[in-house]
């Protein structure tokens, strides 16, 4: 049955906050729903979603005046599901809205984790004693890579835009500097500031094969730029190293770029998770954390996914919690990746994801 969903979303830094947010408003709008995105900053959708999406209705975060007008709107109901995305805690006024008559299936969408607390903290809920909103419930909602966890998104159609995709032609779509050659590695760039940066552009430049690298706007572009000036080489690259810059894309394009690449650079959350359905292989630079968690959720990650001992080693180096050297990337490495990439594609493909989980959760809760 159609629900009206109230997702609430604020932007901390970089863009996974809201990457997550729009794909499940707009995951659920595809399966027949309501949805209201409240965001503080929706900017970025411009370019990760520029025609919108039936059924997502975009609202500012809402400030005092708002909230009052939505008080005296007799019209205005809360709905069914209130989603508060990472933390992002609501507004007082609009819990004293939430506490009137039935109340929402209210849920604390939690960050993605490999770490033995998701599934113990799972589905677990907590009473709310003070405040606007006493005597409701509050429940912990965890991505996880596990069936015991809520699961990963993933749209129900992606196995058939996947299978219907032309890589060919969409990488003719793209404005580059210089044209892709048909024997070129491709190697997709989104991260933050790794420090072993010049190493692999170094081990690129003499690589066994000519390398293109096709560089996300933003901290990837600029990391770049410092990278190449430190090696002192031209920005446009030398040797077997081709590099060209992108413009911010589409999550749906996106997406289309990490399935035209022979090995995806990702970073965060969301980027991840589609690099895994990409089933290509990856490296992971993982949103550090100021009191080094980070090293341990990686942890999590690698043994969890059963990552080969070279790309282990690759993660280790390029997330700083190895000096190098980095692995080679050489042609046997990154087949044994790919082998890697696409066992786990399939094992996470098994799993129910999600957007499914989430509405049987709410179907039992309400
Ligand atoms: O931008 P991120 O580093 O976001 C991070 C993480 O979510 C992290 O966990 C969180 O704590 C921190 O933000 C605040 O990486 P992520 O999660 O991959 O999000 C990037 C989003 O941007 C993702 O939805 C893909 C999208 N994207 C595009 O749609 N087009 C593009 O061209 C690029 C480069 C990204």
């Amino acid at each position: 049955m159609k629900k009206i969903w109230n997702i609430f979303c604020r932007v901390i830094d970089n863009h996974g906050d809201l990457g997550v947010c729009w794909r499940l408003s707009a995951d659920l709008a595809q399966r027949g729903h309501a949805v209201r995105l409240w965001v503080d900053d929706a900017s970025a959708l411009a370019w990760m979603a520029p025609h919108g999406c039936e059924g997502v209705e975009l609202r500012a975060w809402p400030n005092e005046a708002a909230l009052q007008s939505l008080a005296h709107d007799a019209a205005f109901q809360v709905g069914d599901v209130v989603i508060e995305a990472f933390g992002s805690e609501l507004p007082d006024a609009f819990l004293a809205l939430m506490a009137q008559g039935t109340s929402p299936v209210w849920i604390n969408l939690e960050y993605l984790s490999a770490e033995g607390y998701v599934a113990r903290s799972h589905g677990l809920s907590s009473p709310v004693m003070h405040g606007p909103a006493r005597g409701m419930q509050k429940w912990f909602f965890f991505p996880g890579f596990t069936p015991d966890t809520g699961g990963l998104l993933r749209e129900p159609n992606l196995s058939e835009r996947q299978a219907g995709f032309d890589r060919t032609a969409w990488l003719r779509t793209l404005p580059l500097n210089q044209p892709i050659a048909t024997n070129e590695r491709l190697i997709s760039l989104f991260f933050y500031e790794p420090q072993a940066l010049p190493e692999l552009l170094t081990q690129l430049i003499q690589g066994d094969a000519p390398n293109r690298l096709l560089v996300a706007p933003g901290r990837p572009q600029a990391a770049l730029a410092a990278a190449t000036q430190s090696l002192d080489i031209p920005e446009a690259g030398t040797g077997n190293l081709r590099i060209s810059p992108l413009p911010y894309l589409s999550q749906t394009d996106f997406d289309h770029l990490l399935w035209s690449c022979d090995l995806n650079f990702v970073r965060g959350e969301d980027s991840l998770v589609r690099a895994l359905w990409a089933g290509r292989p990856f490296v992971w630079h993982i949103y550090p954390q100021d009191d080094l968690a980070h090293h341990d959720k990686l942890h999590a990650f690698e043994v969890a996914l059963k990552l080969p001992m070279a790309l282990r080693k690759f993660h280790s180096v390029w997330n700083g919690l190895e000096t190098g050297p980095l692995p080679a990337l050489t042609h046997a490495a990154l087949g044994n990746w790919h082998d890697w990439s696409q066992q786990v594609q399939r094992h996470l493909f098994s799993q129910t994801d999600l957007t499914t989980q989430l509405l049987s959760f709410v179907a039992q809760k309400r």
